[in-house]
């Protein structure tokens, strides 16, 4: 029995779904309501100490961070592969993922935090900030641009969890707006269409 206890808005959280999603897996979705301040409640703490989402229980196994939990469930679920058995293709695999929670991520939660998170809660976007976020979010979509030029995907001919990881950061990129940065590099732009049209990321976005 999997239960996977997140938020259908979370980023974190619609890693997961991908990924479940691509696997064909049955699980339970248990939903921490934000809005009622659930997750910095005790006994979601005892589950994800830093109050946060997603976090897993698979047949009595605990696990929370949003990668570390996809690494685990590719493993341990049946279904498609998304990081390969090949000791160097799943090397290049990480690196995209290295990539993506210190390069990408951080400049992008910039952005996403200024335009969607702080307007939620009453605060005027800091425009310079949104800036800054852009010009050091666009060097990164550069050197990611020339990796595409070479290859379909990330790591390679395959979709993999180095593509799943970008998909929900850049779903907020275009809901607030910024798409641009992504349609502004044409091999990132056409990975982004291939990878935002498959059926698992429809569903873990709400749209399908
Ligand atoms: N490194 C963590 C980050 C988790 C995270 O930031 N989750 C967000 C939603 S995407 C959250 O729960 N935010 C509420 C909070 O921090 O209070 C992971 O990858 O799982």
């Amino acid at each position: 029995m999997l239960t996977l206890y997140g938020n259908p808005m979370s980023t974190c959280s619609r890693k997961v779904l991908c990924l479940l999603a691509e696997k064909g897996a049955d699980f339970e979705f248990s939903v921490i309501d934000f809005g009622k301040g659930e997750h910095k409640q005790p006994a979601y703490l005892a589950r994800q100490p830093f109050g946060q989402v997603p976090a897993i229980d698979h047949d009595g196994f605990e696990l929370f961070e949003s990668r570390a939990i996809c690494r685990y469930l590719d493993e341990a679920l049946p279904g498609a592969k998304l990081i390969p058995g090949d000791a160097q293709h799943r090397a290049v695999v990480e690196q995209w993922i290295s990539v993506e929670s210190a390069n990408f991520t951080p400049h992008a939660m910039k952005i996403i935090y200024q335009l969607v998170m702080g307007p939620m809660r009453g605060q005027t976007p800091d425009m310079k900030a949104v800036e800054a976020g852009r010009l050091s979010l666009g060097h990164t979509i550069t050197i990611m641009e020339a990796r595409l030029d070479q290859s379909p995907y990330l790591a390679g001919e395959e979709f993999t969890l180095a593509d799943v990881c970008y998909l929900p950061y850049i779903e907020y990129l275009f809901a607030c707006g910024q798409g641009d940065l992504i349609t502004g590099h044409p091999a990132v732009g056409d990975w982004w269409a291939r990878c935002s049209a498959r059926p698992s990321w429809q569903k873990a976005a709400g749209k399908a």
